[in-house]
C-alpha cells in the first residue's frame, strides 16, 4: 500500500498495531515513511517482533522530528539495539507523551540512555518500563534524571531488580522533584528497609497521589497512602479555590483568518501549515472551514476543540502562584509548599468525566472542601457549586504546554463570490488576515487577480484597519523565470501603495511584500508558520489577564453544544450569574473575547440580533451554505429534489433568488423551529428579505442574483428618472452593501403590499440593478456601478424624490451599523433637474434643490425617526418607520 491509499483509506485507524513478524516487515517501512511525513497513527503499538538494528536506527531517526505519535507501547521487542539512537529521537521529540517498552530486556544501559533523553525532554508524560532487568544502577540514573526532568507524571518500574539502595536513590530524587505524580515499584527487590526511604521522602513530597510498591507491612503502607492521599485533596482545595475565585491568567489564543479569490490556494495553505499533505483535487470551500490549532515553535498541531477551557486555565494559574510562593519561600529559607502533577496523559483531558456526573458521584469532596474551609480561617466560604470540577494532574502539564503555546482558531472562508456579502457577519477586529493570492493569476490576469487583491485589501480595511495582514502568493513551482518574484513584487507595491495599506506585514528575509509558498511541495510553510505565530504573539490582546470564571462561563455555554447549536443570551445571563461574574459590563467583555476568538458568535448591533448567542459558528457557516452558494460549483443533488417535487422550488431560487418556504423546510431539515430562525437570522442580517407580491409570498435571497444589468449595451437609453448619486469612491463599496439595500428596499415594498393590502408590482432584479415599487406611486430604481463604486437612485415621481432620498439614506446607514462595524463612508449628491449638474449635499441644501431639498415638502413627509439614531433599532421597527 503506498502512502496517498493509505491516508485515503487507513487500514489501521488511528493505533496502529504490528505483531509479529510477518505483519511487522508488511508496514515497517510503510510506519517509517508516515512518521517522517508527519502523517503517523497517534498511537503505534509494536509486539513479538524483533527490531534489527538497521530497523531501530531507521524508526529512531524517524522519530526524532515526528510530530503526530503521542503514544508508542513496545513489547518483547528490543534486541540489544543502539539506546543512544533512541536517547537522541527522545531528545529532540516534542510530541510523544507516552513511552512503553516491557519485556524487552533493556537493562540499566536501557535505563541510562531513556533517563539521560529524561534530562532534555519536556513532553514525556508516561514512561513504562516493566520486566526490563534494571537494577539499582538504572535506578539510580532515572532519579537522578528526576532530579531535573519537571514533566513527567508516571513512572512505571515494575517486575525489574531495583533494590533498597536503588529505592534510598529514587526517594532521595523525590525529595526534590514535584511533577511526578504516580509511581510503580511493584515487584522489585525492595524490601521494608527500602520503603521506609520512600515514606520518608514523601514527607516533603506535595506531587505524588499514587505510590504502588508490594509490601506485607500494613504500617508502612498506611503511612505512604495517607501522604498521597493528603497530596492529592490538597491539590483539589487549590484547585477549587482557584476556579472559584477572581485570579488571572493570560488565554493565549488567537485568531487567522484565511481570504482571497476562489481557488488561489486558501485551504492548500491552511493544509500545509497544518503539516498534512496536499491534496491535488481539493473541493472549493463551501462558506468557511474552521480548524483549531495549537502553535508552539513554529510547530502547529491540529487539534479538537478543547471542552473543558477553565480547568487548564485554572491549573496554570495555580502553577504561577506556586512559583510565587517557591521563590518567595527561597529567599525567607523556609519550607517550600510544593505541587505537582498526576498521573494521566494529556489526551485524558478529552475523555474527563462531565462536571455534572463528576458533581454527583464527588459531593463528598465537596463536602471535604467545606469542612476544611470551616477549620481554615483564610478559606470559610463555601466553594460555588456550579464551577467543581475534578483535578487531574494533567491539568498542569497542559497547562506548562499552553504557556509556550498559542491556540489559533483557521478560519478558511470560501473565495467564491457568492460567499462575499455573508463573510461581513464573521469579519472580526482582531487577529490576523491572510490573504491568499496564485502567483500565476497575478502575472497571467493581472487586471482580474488585482482587483481581487484590492477587493479583499479593502474589506479588511473596513472591517479590522488594525488588525496585521499578509500576503500568500501560491503556485510558487509554478511561476518560471527568477525575476518573477521581483516583477509580482513590484506590481503589489504599486498596487498596494494606492490602497496605502499600513496593515501589511513585510516578508524581511525575502524582502517581499508577501510570502511565496508551493503547497504542493510544502515551500514556504515553514517561514509562514513562523512569520505568523510571531504575529500572534506580538499582539498584546492574546495575552491579556482574563478571570477564570470568563473560562467557566465559556465551558457552561459550550457544554449547551450537545443539545443546541444557539441559546439565547438571556440564558448566558444566567449562567454568568452562577459562575460569579460581575455584571453586564463584564458579561459583555467576555462574550465579545469569546466572539473574537471564534468560540461562538455574537452579533450585537441591535438588541434582537444580540439575543442570539451561535455555539457552533461551523454549524451556523454550513447551514447558511446550504442556500447561499454557487449552483455551478456546489452543486445539490437535483434528483433529491425532484423526488419531493421541490425540482421548480429549487430552480427558482437559483434563476431569480427566490425561495419558496417549502424549499426552505426541506433544504434545513423541516424543523420549523429550525427554519424559523434561520429566516429570522438572514432577515436581520439582510441576506434575506421577505417577498410578498401579488399575494404570492416567498423570500428574496439577493446574493444568488447573477444576472447583470448592462442597461448601455442593452437597452441605450438613460435609466428613468431623476437621480442621487451615493458615491463611496474616496473609501469603499465592498460586495454585499447593494444586495443589502436591495433586501431592504424589498423588505419595505413587500411589507407595505402585506400589511396594507395595496398590490405593488413586483420588483425587476438583478446582480447591480434593481426596479422597486417603492412608495405608493413611487418606483425607483437603484443601479451599483462596482467600477465607479457608487450607487445610484433613480426617482420616477419628484414629489417623493426627497424621501427617497432620505429613506436610502438611512437604509445604509443601518446596514452599515447592523453588519458593517459602522466602517462605510459615502457623499451623497443630487441632480439638478435644470442643468443635469450633480451638487453636493452641503450645495444642494444651501440652495435649497427641488426636488430634493424643499423644506415644505420635507416637514410633511418624512417621520422623525428617518433623522434619528439607526444603531440599535430592531430592523422590523425600523422598516415600520419608514
Ligand atoms: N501546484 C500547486 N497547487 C496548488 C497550490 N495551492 C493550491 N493548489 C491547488 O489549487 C487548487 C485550489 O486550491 P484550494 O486550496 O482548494 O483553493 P481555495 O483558495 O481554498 O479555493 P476556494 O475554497 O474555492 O476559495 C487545488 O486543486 C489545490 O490542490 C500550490 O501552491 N501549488
Ligand atoms: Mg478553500
Amino acid at each position: 500500500m503506498d502512502l496517498e491509499s493509505f491516508m485515503d483509506f487507513p487500514p489501521l485507524g488511528n493505533h496502529w498495531e504490528l505483531r509479529g513478524m510477518e505483519s511487522f516487515n508488511l508496514n515497517f517501512g510503510l510506519l517509517v515513511q508516515l512518521l517522517k511525513t508527519n502523517n503517523s497513527p497517534a498511537a503505534v503499538t509494536v509486539a513479538m517482533t524483533p527490531f534489527d538494528e538497521e530497523h531501530f536506527i531507521a524508526f529512531a531517526e524517524a522519530l526524532k522530528h515526528n510530530t503526530t505519535l503521542y503514544e508508542l507501547h513496545c513489547r518483547n521487542v528490543l534486541l540489544s539495539p543502539p539506546f543512544f539512537q533512541l536517547s537522541d529521537a527522545l531528545k529532540l521529540n516534542t510530541t510523544l507523551v507516552a513511552l512503553t517498552i516491557n519485556e524487552s530486556n533493556i537493562q540499566d544501559i536501557g535505563a541510562k540512555f531513556i533517563a539521560e533523553a529524561l534530562k532534555r525532554n519536556q513532553t514525556l508524560l508516561n514512561l513504562t518500563l516493566n520486566t526490563n532487568n534494571i537494577c539499582r544502577e538504572g535506578a539510580k540514573h532515572l532519579a537522578d534524571a528526576l532530579t531535573t526532568n519537571s514533566t513527567l507524571t508516571e513512572l512505571i518500574l515494575r517486575f525489574n531488580q531495583i533494590d533498597n539502595m536503588g529505592a534510598k536513590f529514587v526517594a532521595d530524587a523525590l525529595k526534590v522533584n514535584n511533577t511526578l505524580a504516580t509511581l510503580d515499584l511493584q515487584h522489585n527487590n525492595i524490601t521494608e528497609h527500602g520503603l521506609k526511604f520512600l515514606a520518608s521522602a514523601l514527607e516533603s513530597n506535595t506531587s505524588l497521589v499514587r505510590v504502588d510498591v508490594w509490601t506485607t507491612d500494613v504500617e508502612i503502607l498506611n503511612q505512604i497512602q495517607q501522604k498521597t492521599e493528603g497530596n492529592k485533596q490538597q491539590k483539589q482545595r487549590l484547585f477549587l479555590e482557584t476556579l472559584d475565585s477572581d485570579s488571572k491568567a493570560s488565554w493565549n489564543r488567537s485568531r487567522l483568518m484565511f481570504i482571497g479569490q476562489g481557488r488561489a490556494g486558501k485551504s492548500a495553505t491552511v493544509r500545509s501549515l497544518l503539516g498534512q499533505p496536499f491534496s491535488e483535487e481539493s473541493d472549493s470551500t463551501i462558506g468557511a472551514d474552521v480548524s483549531e490549532t495549537i502553535a508552539t515553535n513554529s510547530i502547529w498541531k491540529k487539534t479538537r476543540e478543547p471542552e473543558d477551557f477553565a480547568s487548564p486555565f485554572a491549573a496554570r494559574i495555580m502553577l504561577e502562584k506556586m512559583a510565587k510562593e517557591k521563590a518567595l519561600v527561597k529567599r525567607n529559607n523556609t519550607h517550600p509548599f510544593r505541587s505537582t502533577v498526576v498521573s494521566k496523559i494529556k489526551r485524558t483531558l478529552s475523555r474527563k468525566a462531565s462536571r455534572k456526573s463528576f458533581r454527583n458521584e464527588h459531593r463528598d469532596l465537596e463536602r471535604t472542601v467545606v469542612n476544611e474551609g470551616e477549620n481554615n480561617e483564610k478559606n470559610n466560604n463555601v466553594v460555588n457549586p456550579e464551577i467543581v470540577k475534578e483535578f487531574h494532574d494533567a491539568y498542569f502539564v497542559a497547562a506548562k504546554h499552553d504557556k509556550r503555546s498559542i491556540a489559533l482558531s483557521l478560519w478558511d472562508f470560501g473565495g467564491q463570490s457568492v460567499f462575499y456579502s455573508m463573510h461581513h457577519i464573521f469579519m472580526i477586529k482582531s487577529g490576523i488576515y491572510v490573504l491568499v493570492f496564485d502567483m500565476r493569476e497575478l502575472l497571467n490576469k493581472q487586471d482580474e487577480a488585482l482587483s481581487y487583491i484590492s477587493f479583499w485589501l479593502r474589506s479588511i480595511r473596513l472591517h479590522a484597519s488594525a488588525a496585521p495582514l499578509v500576503m500568500v502568493g501560491t503556485f510558487l513551482n509554478e511561476i518560471s523565470g527568477s525575476d518573477a518574484l521581483q516583477t509580482i513584487n513590484e506590481i503589489l507595491v504599486r498596487h498596494t501603495k494606492t490602497l496605502a495599506n499600513h496593515q501589511l506585514v513585510h516578508n524581511d528575509e525575502e524582502d517581499l511584500l508577501f510570502f511565496p509558498v508551493d503547497n504542493k511541495d510544502g515551500l514556504g510553510a515553514n517561514g509562514l508558520r513562523k512569520h505568523i505565530e510571531e504575529l500572534a504573539r506580538k499582539d498584546e490582546s492574546v495575552f491579556d489577564q482574563i478571570s477564570v470564571r470568563w473560562m467557566s462561563l465559556l465551558d457552561m455555554i459550550i457544554s449547551k453544544r450537545n443539545s443546541d447549536s444557539y441559546i439565547t443570551f438571556s440564558m448566558v445571563k444566567g449562567l454568568a450569574a452562577k459562575v460569579g461574574l460581575q455584571g453586564s459590563v463584564e458579561l459583555d467583555a467576555a462574550m465579545k473575547l469569546f466572539h473574537e476568538r471564534g468560540l461562538l458568535i455574537h452579533i450585537t448591533a441591535t438588541d434582537v440580533l444580540k439575543d442570539i448567542v451561535i455555539i457552533k459558528p461551523q454549524w451556523l457557516i454550513d447551514m447558511l451554505c446550504k442556500v447561499i452558494r454557487d449552483e455551478t460549483l456546489h452543486m445539490f443533488d437535483k434528483s433529491e429534489f425532484k423526488k419531493v417535487g421541490l425540482e421548480k422550488d429549487l430552480k427558482l431560487m437559483f434563476s431569480k433568488a427566490l425561495a419558496s418556504r417549502d424549499l426552505l423546510e426541506y433544504i434545513w431539515k423541516n424543523e420549523k423551529k429550525q427554519v424559523d430562525f434561520f429566516i429570522e437570522l438572514m432577515k436581520r442580517t439582510m441576506l434575506l428579505s421577505e417577498y410578498t407580491f401579488q399575494g404570492e409570498s416567498k423570500y428574496l435571497i439577493p446574493s444568488l442574483l447573477h444576472d447583470h444589468y448592462s442597461y448601455e449595451e442593452l437597452h441605450g437609453e438613460k435609466i428613468n428618472g431623476l437621480s442621487c448619486l451615493f458615491d463611496f469612491s474616496e473609501s469603499f463599496l465592498p460586495n454585499g452593501v447593494f444586495q443589502r439595500l436591495i433586501c431592504l428596499c424589498v423588505a419595505s415594498s413587500s411589507r407595505y403590499e402585506q400589511q396594507k393590502n395595496s398590490v405593488r408590482t413586483e420588483p425587476k432584479l438583478f446582480q447591480n440593478f434593481g426596479v422597486i415599487e417603492f412608495q405608493p406611486n413611487c418606483v425607483i430604481r437603484l443601479l451599483e456601478d462596482q467600477r465607479l463604486q457608487r450607487i445610484t437612485l433613480y426617482v420616477d415621481n419628484n414629489k417623493k424624490a426627497s424621501k427617497c432620498y432620505k429613506v436610502i439614506q438611512s437604509m445604509l446607514r443601518k446596514l452599515n451599523a447592523d453588519v458593517m462595524g459602522s466602517g462605510l463612508n459615502w457623499d451623497a449628491k443630487f441632480e439638478d433637474p435644470v442643468s443635469g449638474d450633480y451638487l453636493s449635499h452641503a450645495k444642494a441644501q444651501a440652495a435649497k434643490l427641488s426636488p430634493w431639498f424643499d423644506l415644505a415638502r420635507d416637514n410633511e413627509d418624512i417621520p422623525d425617526s428617518l433623522s434619528s439614531a439607526h444603531e440599535n433599532v430592531d430592523l422590523a421597527m425600523f422598516l415600520e418607520n419608514l
